[in-house]
């Protein structure tokens, strides 16, 4: 024990005395993305991570946090750094928890440095997350031998405050039209907390497929997630593994939000339980891509039982607040039915302690206070929503569908939204879209990619990269602040990073990548 005291004497004797690294460097925003609200630069050196920093925290709720940081710093550079609970010191990174004046986010945070110190502090531990990301993006991805590791591993003096515009930042993956691993899913994770998104909406039943186990309901899965479009095997996963993807996401600070697209989009249902249909026989099983054929009976008792199950089920594997009804396209349910049914599966929904989510329709039916429309298509619903002063998600087709073409020679993904290239999906304001549509009632922006055209985790990451970044831009950084030709510089400094994590990403013609550095 003595021992050790000693050498913790003497260790903070020597680093108090210690000489530091002498770099010029300036704090830019050149690899930053998405944009932060501010970023101040001081004069005096860089603070230079060293293989003698130490990287300190003040809670033991930040451990795993500094410990990541650790392993990242490990990755890049090499170093072994030592964490340890403690106050922040000469020659640390140090991670600290304290309410900041910049912002009540609880997302927000701060980074400050100058040659003895960088301090990362944070209102919560999403923000020291978000902090920690912002940090790896001053970093290089690698350093090469023979790199000035000093100055590659540099931050330059002065201080970025930070917190994001939106609290819903997010995408939807599609997994009913194709099925995809959970592997797939959390490498879609992985790529979201990159960018600073905290929503994944997983689309888990369709026409085509039902991919989520109901213990009371088994055919669902048995029968409904036996096959795809193009009638490959399809899939589903299990609770257990529902669950593990919702913890990867938590751990990610990134909420799941669970869909059961009805009472259309649900032909995997009515094939996989006679009961639900109105004349009482299982449909056939479909593997093709057309929309709006199908329907739960509304009018019958059992399909209010299944509904029940079903949210009830998914409510316990669920740790956020809301579960999504879908209601989209639901052309053979009467108007009527349709109003009905929606009212009904609301007060289900409540019965188990969540909120409801819905495409834009379902604002046509009387809801509750605390539903939330998803604007995809009609302006008229989204006004609705506003007048009956509901928050909104903002997804228009036109501008947020991941499964757009790039352009007309765009291999993968549709077109009947338009084609969407990388410049117009960043240029555009959810708060200008709509009149009533504004930052009072919108909740954030959710870009969804739906899985009709797509079959592997290639062609998930070609349609998202490199357009879901400029998405996790739009919801984040202050609408006055952005600006595509600045953007498109940022975006291009994201090429290391999208290289070394060997993502297939679109090699737009707008972005002015490194021609030197292109691989493929
Ligand atoms: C419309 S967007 C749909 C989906 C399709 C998508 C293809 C929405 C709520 N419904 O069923 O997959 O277009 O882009």
């Amino acid at each position: 024990m003595k021992y050790s005291i000693l050498a913790l004497l003497l260790f903070t004797l020597w680093s108090c005395t210690e000489p530091l690294p002498e770099i010029n460097k300036t704090l830019d925003t050149s690899t930053l993305v998405p944009l932060p609200v501010e970023v101040v630069e001081d004069e005096g050196y860089a603070f230079s991570i060293n293989p003698s920093t130490k990287i300190t925290y003040e809670e033991a709720a930040l451990s795993t946090q500094a410990e990541a940081l650790a392993a990242h710093i490990q990755e890049v550079a090499g170093y072994d750094l030592m964490t340890a609970e403690g106050a922040p010191c000469r020659n640390c990174i140090s991670l600290v928890l304290d309410s900041l004046l910049i912002s009540d986010s609880p997302e927000a945070y701060q980074i400050s440095s100058n040659q003895e110190y960088l301090q990362l502090t944070a209102n919560s531990s999403a923000g020291m997350y978000y902090a920690v990301r912002t940090l790896q993006q001053l970093l290089p991805v690698a350093i090469v031998e023979g790199q000035p590791k000093d100055t590659l591993m540099a931050i330059g003096a002065g201080r970025i405050s930070d917190y994001p515009r939106y609290g819903y930042r997010g995408s939807m993956l599609d997994v009913a039209r194709h099925f995809f691993s959970v592997a797939d899913v959390k490498r879609y994770i992985d790529y979201l907390a990159a960018y600073k998104m905290n929503v994944l909406h997983l689309h888990l039943s369709d026409d085509q497929g039902w991919r989520i186990e109901i213990k009371s309901w088994p055919k669902l899965t048995e029968i409904g997630g036996s096959t795809e479009v193009g009638g490959g095997e399809g899939g589903f996963y299990t609770q257990e593994e529902y669950k593990d993807i919702v913890q990867y996401a938590a751990d990610r600070h990134i909420m799941v939000i669970p869909e059961i697209d009805m009472p259309g989009h649900t032909n995997s249902a009515l094939a996989s339980y006679p009961e639900l249909n109105c004349d009482g026989k299982a449909t056939e099983l479909y593997t093709g891509t057309q929309v709006g054929f199908s329907t739960l009976c509304t009018d019958k008792e059992v399909v209010y039982q299944f509904v029940d199950d079903v949210f009830r089920e998914l409510a316990e594997l669920t740790p956020g607040p809301y579960l999504h009804i879908g209601g989209d396209e639901s052309h053979v349910t009467a108007k009527p039915d349709y109003i009905k049914f929606v009212t009904r599966v609301q007060e289900i929904v409540a019965s188990h302690g969540k909120q409801l989510v819905g495409w834009d329709e379902v604002v046509t039916a009387e809801l509750n206070e605390d539903a939330i429309a998803q604007y995809w298509a009609s302006p008229d619903n989204a006004n609705t929503a506003a007048d009956k002063d509901l928050k909104v998600i903002i997804s228009p087709a036109k501008y947020a569908y991941l499964d757009m073409k790039y352009d007309t020679t765009t291999e993968l993904g549709l077109t009947w939204a338009g084609t969407i290239e990388v410049d117009e999906g960043y240029q555009w304001d959810p708060a200008e879209l709509e009149d009533k549509l504004n930052d009072d009632n919108i909740l954030g922006v959710e870009a969804p990619l739906w899985g009709e055209t797509i079959e592997t985790l290639d062609d998930i990451e070609f349609l998202l990269f490199p357009r879901i970044i400029g998405y996790a831009e739009i919801g984040w950084t202050p609408a006055g602040q952005r600006d595509w030709s600045d953007y498109r510089e940022r975006l291009a400094a994201q090429q290391a990073w999208l290289d070394q994590q060997g993502i297939n990403y679109y090699r737009s013609p707008k972005v002015p990548w490194d021609a030197n550095k292109m691989q493929n």
